[in-house]
């Protein structure tokens, strides 16, 4: 027997945020939060893992259901594709109901896109184009939306999955759906004609906020979050160059945060060091030194908090 998952209660003293179990965010979710210097003791279901490292434990569900979970408070927070988010949004603004979850941050990964696909031989003209058709999807409700926001009536044929195969099995004439590389669309002779919504994984929050304890534990979260994500692909560079080549060096590093420049003692040069946010190739290296940059050192950047 699994243990039981506490039971939720309005006002808590922990976090408790679901991601997904396994699939395409589940490791991305668990590595950023471990870069946020979050550890659990894991359950031998690994459905509930409690937080050692502060108090924040983890669900861990199949992403459709961190909104619903939200909603009905049983966790906190969720990571989740924006996509999963939008569709719970659309169906409760389709319904006149309030929204119960929000958008806190995005996350930079599972990025993706909701894309209306035809067959490759359909002469696509514009969204005028589906009025009358009946379109596969998964996203019903964001379909909807979409389409009712253009004024164009049309049948939303709602499938769990393998959506891209509706239109050769005859089930719907041409299909929304999620597309990254683009491959599964081509491989079913399928081409994307217009995007209704662009995709991440995001971290999601309660409508209204906290007001309770869990305020403040957010708040510390974030600033973790944001740290890990700002040096997610930084670099700190170090080097030496005489003074006057200083302004073009810099011109070189437009992603540099906020360079440092030091004074090397009893000679005209300076040591700069800057945390710089894109790809620090040799190329960019070879460019520095041919500009004057001296002992060129890029080092990784573990932890920074604003
Ligand atoms: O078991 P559980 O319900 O938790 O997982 P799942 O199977 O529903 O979700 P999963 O792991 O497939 O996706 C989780 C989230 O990843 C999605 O909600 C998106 O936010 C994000 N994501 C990013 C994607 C893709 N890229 C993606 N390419 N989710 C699905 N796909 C599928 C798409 O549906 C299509 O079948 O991949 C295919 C298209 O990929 P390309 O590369 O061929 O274009
Ligand atoms: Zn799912």
């Amino acid at each position: 027997m699994s243990p039981p998952v506490p039971a939720p209660v309005a006002a808590r003293e922990r976090l408790r945020i679901a991601i997904q179990k396994s699939g395409r965010l589940g490791e991305p979710s668990r590595a950023l939060l471990k870069s946020c210097g979050l550890e659990w003791r894991e359950s031998r279901d690994r459905l509930f893992c409690y937080g050692e490292s502060a108090p924040i434990d983890l669900l861990l569900v199949r992403d459709d259901d961190i909104p619903g979970l939200l909603a009905d408070g049983v966790c906190d927070l969720g990571i989740v594709g924006r996509n999963v988010l939008a569709e719970q949004s659309a169906e409760l603004s389709l319904s006149g109901r309030p929204q119960v979850a929000q958008e806190i941050r995005a996350l930079g990964f599972g990025g993706c896109r909701l894309d209306i696909a035809v067959p490759e031989d359909w002469d696509w003209q514009g969204p005028g184009d589906l009025a009358g058709r009946r379109i596969a999807t998964s996203y019903p409700q964001l379909v909807r939306q979409w389409l009712a926001a253009q004024g164009i009536e049309a049948d939303v044929v709602f499938l769990s999955g393998s959506v891209e195969i509706a239109p050769r099995l005859g089930q719907a004439d041409l299909i929304c759906d999620l597309v990254s590389s683009g491959a599964t669309l081509a491989a079913n002779q399928l081409k994307p004609v217009q995007t209704l919504l662009h995709s991440e994984s995001v971290l999601a929050g309660p409508v209204p906020p906290f007001t309770d304890m869990r305020a403040g534990l957010l708040q510390q979260l974030l600033r973790r979050m944001d740290g890990a994500l700002r040096i997610k692909d930084s670099r700190l560079l170090m080097f030496q160059a005489d003074r006057g080549q200083v302004d073009a060096l810099l011109k070189l590093l437009p992603d540099a945060e906020r360079p440092t420049l030091l004074q090397v003692d009893g000679e005209d040069s300076l040591a700069l060091q800057a945390i710089c946010h894109g790809a620090m190739t040799w190329q960019r290296l070879e460019d520095l030194r041919q500009a004057g940059a001296r002992s060129l050192m890029v080092l990784p950047v573990e932890r920074t908090l604003a």
